[in-house]
């Protein structure tokens, strides 16, 4: 049996919370649950170790019953209360909790009075008045559920590309490692390093097609078989995602990468390339038209170079190389035909970072966990950002406790010995009209500042436009954050005029996070090169709440290759000695 993970335990736990919570059990129970999930997100140690040892008590949180459960969890890989609990309710049930801004006890008024058991019947019953009808619902409710709903059906079968990255590097890797393998490589919108992407393109070069093929069908992450031939397969993980294998020759490889990385507009790009030169191109070659059956040229067709890697295709075609993050024909034929596309960004050039939270707000690792996490990826620096006091659902920090902090992130670097410095900011909540959740006199004793907005989403497009501007109008905003507060596939970005915002970060000299978060990858890749030409810098922040999501700026660097950035255009691609200036310079009012 496949180990059990810590992740998979943890999910067990919250959703018996829920089930309970469905049920109607008391706090307490319901409490105990959640702390017991929240415990092992943070825990460390090796669990089903303990498991055997009969010692999952003595990690903090988890009580003796649970532990006793998770025994059982672990022993056998299921659980019989979790078994019979989810019994007790009809199964559609369970996808009422997809739907935004639905939590347990709306769920259950609307199971228990109106017997609503799936989605479909919960979009009848907001279509009919039913819903609004409800004690405790209203117009309004209904019509957020409704939205819901459709925001649900906008998303199905799309999937981020954060949660899907450790599936598509695993399969990747394991094809490489076949001994029958040649080449391989991920293409489509994975490859093109896409926010969302639909399903996965896995392209191989072997002679070996059948044992291939065979692998990737009976892969272990594999939960059935959708298409199984000799060189075309499809199945779908257990993540849910379809993951599509084409198996080529080695001749073929380059022209097969190309073709299924795209985008279509690409490809369609390259191929009026091609015969204009007498060739034609596809998936597989790329051939005079003379030779094409049926069709005659229509002038003798140019020889055709030999063509090794993707590479011989873009210069046969008079191209320079076109990354593929750039491959969504937004201007790349042009720049290659001038010799002036970017040379982009890679996660290597980063020295540091803002914008990361610890356990005096929302975040699940401390201040030093933090530091010490960002040294062993070999940044130079680490901003510490925190909520401020208007975000209290996520324990932010009201003016004593961030100088306290500040104090002790300066006590933290006199012991750096100058090797490694830890910036102290906040994330400072831009209220309702604009004005920031700190008065200057606190602001001014920060390292720098992110404003980001946490509330009143609803606002107008004027009005929350002239609300963001006034924000970075003040001098002590070092940086916005996720400009638009989209959480991808789940909430859609507030209304707010994208270019006018761009524009006033211009004129006052602030920073535009690309806020790294897989969920968020806020501001969007493509105003990028709008900000770049208006002279606006960016900032690739992980928006890090635990120690393992500094990776985030993985995830940032992709989306901001496809905006084109390169390490330049990066403010924290600055060494230390360097950065400093960059972060006062705003308030000083020296322009760069
Ligand atoms: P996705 O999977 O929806 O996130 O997006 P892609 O880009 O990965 O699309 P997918 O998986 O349907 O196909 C992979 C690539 O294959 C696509 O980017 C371009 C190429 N391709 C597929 N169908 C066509 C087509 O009808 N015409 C052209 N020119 N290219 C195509
Ligand atoms: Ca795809
Ligand atoms: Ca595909
Ligand atoms: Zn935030």
């Amino acid at each position: 049996m496949a180990q059990i993970t810590k992740d998979q335990t943890a999910d067990l736990l919250e959703s018996i919370a829920r089930l309970l919570e469905l049920k109607g059990e008391n706090l307490f129970k319901i409490r105990a649950y959640t702390h017991a999930a929240r415990a092992l997100e943070t825990f460390t140690g090796d669990l089903s170790k303990l498991a055997a040892e009969g010692r999952l008590g003595e990690i903090p949180g988890i009580g003796k019953a649970i532990a006793e459960k998770l025994g059982e969890w672990f022993a056998t890989g299921r659980l019989e209360y979790y078994e019979q609990l989810k019994a007790e309710f009809p199964p559609g049930l369970f996808e009422l909790f997809e739907l935004q801004g639905l939590g347990p006890k709306k769920i259950k008024a609307l199971w228990e009075q109106l017997g609503v058991t799936s989605v479909a019947e919960l979009q009848a019953a907001c279509g009919d008045g039913r819903v609004e009808g409800l004690p405790g619902f209203g117009k309004k409710t209904a019509d957020n559920i409704l939205a819901a709903v459709e925001a649900r059906a906008r998303f199905a079968g799309r999937f981020r590309i954060g949660d899907i990255a450790g599936d598509a590097e695993r399969m990747l890797g394991d094809l490489r490692e076949l001994p029958e393998v040649l080449q391989a490589s991920l293409a489509g919108s994975y490859r093109r390093r896409k926010e969302v992407v639909g399903d996965l393109d896995f392209i191989v070069a072997t002679n070996h097609p059948e044992q291939v093929s065979r692998f990737f069908v009976e892969h272990a992450m594999v939960e059935n078989i959708l298409a199984n031939g000799a060189t075309k397969s499809a199945v779908r993980f257990k993540s849910g995602i379809q993951a599509d294998l084409r198996v080529v020759k080695t001749a073929e490889y380059p022209f097969a990468i190309n073709y299924f990385t795209g985008s279509k507009e690409h490809n369609i790009g390259l191929r009026s390339r091609a015969l204009a030169r007498g060739w034609t191109l596809n998936e597989y070659r790329l051939e005079a038209v003379a030779n094409v059956e049926g069709k005659k040229a229509r002038k003798p067709a140019q020889p055709i170079p030999p063509i090794y890697e993707e590479r011989d295709l873009y210069r046969a075609l008079d191209l320079d190389y076109i990354e593929p993050e750039l491959r969504e024909d937004r201007g790349e034929f042009e720049a290659a035909e001038n010799h002036t596309l970017p040379d982009l960004i890679e996660v290597e050039n980063l020295r540091g970072t803002f914008h990361n939270h610890t356990t005096a707000s929302d975040g699940r690792s401390s201040l030093e966990e933090m530091a010490d996490a960002a040294q062993e990826l070999g940044l130079q620096y680490l901003g510490i950002a925190d909520h401020s006091k208007s975000s209290f659902q996520a324990h932010g920090l009201d003016a004593e406790r961030l100088l306290a902090q500040v104090a002790e992130i300066r006590r933290l670097n006199a012991g750096f010995g100058g090797h490694f410095r830890l910036f102290a900011g906040t994330e400072c909540d831009v209220l309702k009209d604009g004005s920031l959740d700190f008065p200057d006199e606190v602001l001014s004793q920060l390292d720098y500042v992110v404003a980001s907005v946490h509330a009143a989403f609803t606002l107008p497009e004027a009005e929350m436009t002239k609300r963001i501007i006034r924000a970075i109008s003040n001098p002590h905003v070092t940086m916005l954050g996720h400009l638009t507060g989209r959480l991808l596939l789940s909430r859609e970005p507030y209304h707010v005029d994208v270019p006018a915002v761009i524009e006033a970060a211009a004129a006052t000299g602030t920073i535009i996070e690309l806020n790294a978060s897989p969920w968020r990858l806020d501001m969007d890749w493509r105003w990028w090169p709008l900000a770049k030409e208006k002279g606006v810098r960016c900032s690739i922040n992980p928006d890090a709440h635990h120690t393992d999501q500094l990776q985030n700026l993985w995830h940032g660097v992709g989306a901001a290759r496809k905006g084109w950035l390169t390490r330049r255009d990066v403010v924290n691609c600055l060494p230390l000695g360097k950065i400093e200036a960059v972060l006062a310079q705003k308030r000083s009012g020296t322009r760069p």
